[in-house]
Parts: C-alpha cells; structure tokens; sequence
C-alpha cells in the first residue's frame, strides 16, 4: 500500500498475537511421497516467490510477510489423519479458525481507541487499520464515513467499532453467501475444481467427498492433477478415506481425456456427483489455461450442460493475488463459485471481504483446517461477527 503510514507496521505486528497451531493429531502424515515442484512463473505484478513450500506455487502476497504455521510435520503432509478428538460446535470451529485475522484486528483497533473522543487521526488510523487487514479500501471508507457522520468528537470504544465492522462486513458478504446446490436432475452433477497449485483443490475435494458421502450420495472423483504422481496418489488416499473411488491415469496421462473417461463413468453408474481435480495453474500461464478450457470442452462433448459448478479454490494467505486469481480464472473458465482455504492460517482474512466486493462471485465454503471435517458452508453474519470478534448476535 503506497498511502501507509510510517511507524504503522511497527504499531501492527507489535500488537499481532499468533493464532493457534494445528492439532499434532491432525498433521499426521500418511503420503511418503514428497510432492514434485511445478516450475513457477512469476505474474508481471507480483515478486517472484521467495518462499515457496515445495507443494506450493501460489505468487506469494506483496506486503508485510505472512506468518506460517511452523511446519508441525514433514513437507508431504498432504492428507493430514482426521482428528479423533471430539469436534468443537461449528461457531467455535469458524472462530477459532479466524482467530489469527480476528486477533489482528481487534488488536489493531484497540490500538486507535486509547483516546476516548473521536477526532480526524482516529480515523485516519483506523482507515489504515481496515486497509491493512485486506478488507479494501471501500469497506475501510464506508465504516470510517459512518463514524465520522455518527461519532465525530463523541466517545466511541474498540467494541463499538468491532460491532460497526461486523455489520458493513455482513452487508458486504450477504449477497455472495450462497450455498452450492447440487442440482438432482444433473447426473452426475459435475464439479471442476480450478485454482493455483498449493491453494487448496485436492484437500477441499476430498472434504466435499465426505460431505456429500454423509448425506448420502454417491461420488466418483477423478485424478485430474495428472502431472504429479504425489497429486494422483493424494486424491487416492483422500477417496480410500471417504470411501470414494477415484478415476485416475499413470502420471502425464491426458487430463482432458481422463475427464472425458470420468464423466462417461460417473453416467454409466448413476453417480450423483463427480469431482474433477485439475493441475495447479499460474492464472499467466497461457498453455495451461488453454489446458483447462480444452478439458471443459471435453467434459461438454460427454455432457452439454456441465460442468455444472466450477469452484475456484483460493489460499487467503496469499491476501491481495487472491483478486487477480478471480478476475484471470474467470475470465478464462468460467468460475461459477469460490472456496476460501486456509482461514486458520492467516491474519488476512479480511481478503474474502475484499474479492465479494469487487467479484460478487458466489462464496460456497471456507477451509478453516487440515482436516476432513475444516470444511464450513460459508455464512456471511457468522463470518463477519467471528472476524470483528464481536460476539455473536
Ligand atoms: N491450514 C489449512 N491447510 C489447508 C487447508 N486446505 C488445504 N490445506 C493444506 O494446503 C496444502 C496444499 O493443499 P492441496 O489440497 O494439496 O492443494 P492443491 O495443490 O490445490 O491441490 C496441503 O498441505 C493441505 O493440507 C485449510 O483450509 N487450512
Ligand atoms: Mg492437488
């Protein structure tokens, strides 16, 4: 951001509280095989990735650096074993999952009401605040124009500004909150799941896997990553896992093909969904984004009308190129919804407020862990009250 101010980094991550750690019993690994590295092209926009997890090829974020989990296990910990302690409620689940951003923020904010009247610095500061957190400049104007209209030279407190956050949060996610339907008369209802490599496809596959298996459906996934022998054998663990079988191909096998073979499959068999997995793309990376069109014409030969969801999975630690990712994949697949992973690891949440505004693209599910269950329906009043940490309505 060019209109920071100086000193306000200091004043941030002095405040900044880290979040908490997976669970060890999440983190254990099962895959022994480490992923190979995708070459990595660096967008025009973006610095080349510094550090890159070897599973990893999402740009990493401009800006202060993000704070990753310690790596609790080995780099291959690509199916982490589901936790056998008993689950938390939901609530607590997407709370304790945005901590890291909730904490930021609240700590931040706290920082700009030591004094008790609002004045001009106030604002200014806590506009900064809300920039910082990756909510976008227009949240972090429209709450600070409300304060200034209401407030100015009147006692306010850090808790009435965490209640005024939730609510222009909450008016923002309200309309891309939408949940994915799947469609009984579409057999199979096809879902392609797109997105850089590293931001989370294989993973929210096989929690989606789980989801639909527990409400009685029946899945076939299929092996799209086929550039990777890890990538395949992953998305075969996932579906022993939940029971699930996998459509899969030696590694280098033809995606388009083997998606061709799966919707053909998931038909003969009266699947009522299949999942595609697809090889991380580098939104810059024109052959691979021709690649993906190519496999979508395929699956259109099998069935005209699918694929019928194409979800775009976005790493929120990534904060700002997660918005160049919506407009590129969109612009080139089509993207009917968005899931956000890795909540639970970062402090830029706030980033999801920011790609609603500006896309209006429907937000289905947030990744809020490692495990098969870190999977939420996306819920804008939950997710704006956990993120302000203001309690709950
Ligand atoms: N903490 C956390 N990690 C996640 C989440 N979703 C995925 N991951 C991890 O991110 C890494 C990359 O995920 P993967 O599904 O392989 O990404 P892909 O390359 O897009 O298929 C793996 O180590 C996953 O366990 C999430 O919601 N939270
Ligand atoms: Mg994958």
């Amino acid at each position: 951001m060019s209109d920071q101010k100086p000193g306000f980094f200091k004043r941030l991550f002095g405040l900044e509280t880290p979040g908490p750690q997976p669970a060890p019993s999440q983190m254990r690994p099962i895959n022994p095989e480490p992923p190979m590295p995708e070459p990595v092209l660096p967008t025009p926009e973006a610095p080349p990735p510094a550090r890159v997890p070897p599973d990893l090829e999402a740009v990493p974020p401009p800006g202060p650096p993000e704070t990753l989990p310690e790596a609790p296990a080995p780099a291959n910990a690509m199916v982490p074993a589901s936790a056998d302690a008993p689950r938390p409620g939901w609530f607590a689940r997407l709370t304790g999952g945005l901590r890291r951003s909730s904490d930021q923020l609240t700590g931040s904010i706290a920082g700009v009401f030591t004094k008790k009247k609002l004045d001009a610095a106030m604002l200014d500061e806590l506009e900064d605040v809300l920039i910082q957190a990756d909510l976008g400049l227009d949240t972090a104007m429209a709450i600070t124009e409300v304060l200034r209209r209401e407030r100015f030279g009147r006692d306010v407190s850090g808790e009435d500004v965490r209640a005024l956050l939730a609510g222009e949060v909450e008016k923002v996610l309200a309309p891309v909150a939408r949940p994915l339907v799947i469609e009984a008369g579409k057999k199979p209802f096809v879902i392609l799941m797109i997105g850089v490599n590293g931001s989370g496809k294989t993973t929210t596959i096989g929690k989606l896997s789980q989801k639909f298996a527990a409400e009685g459906k029946s899945v076939l996934l299929a092996a799209g990553d086929t550039f990777r022998a890890a990538a395949i054998e992953q998305l075969q663990i996932w579906g022993q896992r939940t029971n699930t079988p996998v459509v899969s191909g030696p590694p280098g096998t033809d995606a388009s093909g083997l998606a061709f073979d799966a919707v053909t499959r998931a038909r003969a068999e009266a699947r009522d969904v299949l999942i595609i997995d697809t090889a991380g793309r580098l939104q810059n990376r024109d052959e691979l984004m021709n690649e993906l069109e190519k496999i979508i014409r395929v699956i259109k030969k099998v069935d005209p009308s699918a694929p019928h969801a194409t979800l775009l999975t976005l790493d929120a630690t990534t904060g700002q190129n997660a918005l160049r990712q919506v407009d590129i994949f969109g612009a080139r697949a089509g993207v009917t919804g968005l899931v956000m992973t890795k909540l639970d690891s970062t402090a830029r949440g706030g980033i999801l407020v920011a790609i609603a505004r500006k896309s209006g693209m429907p937000v289905h599910f947030i990744g809020v862990g490692e495990g098969v269950d870190d999977l939420e329906p996306f819920a804008a009043a939950d997710f704006a009250q956990a993120i302000a940490g203001a309690p709950r309505a």
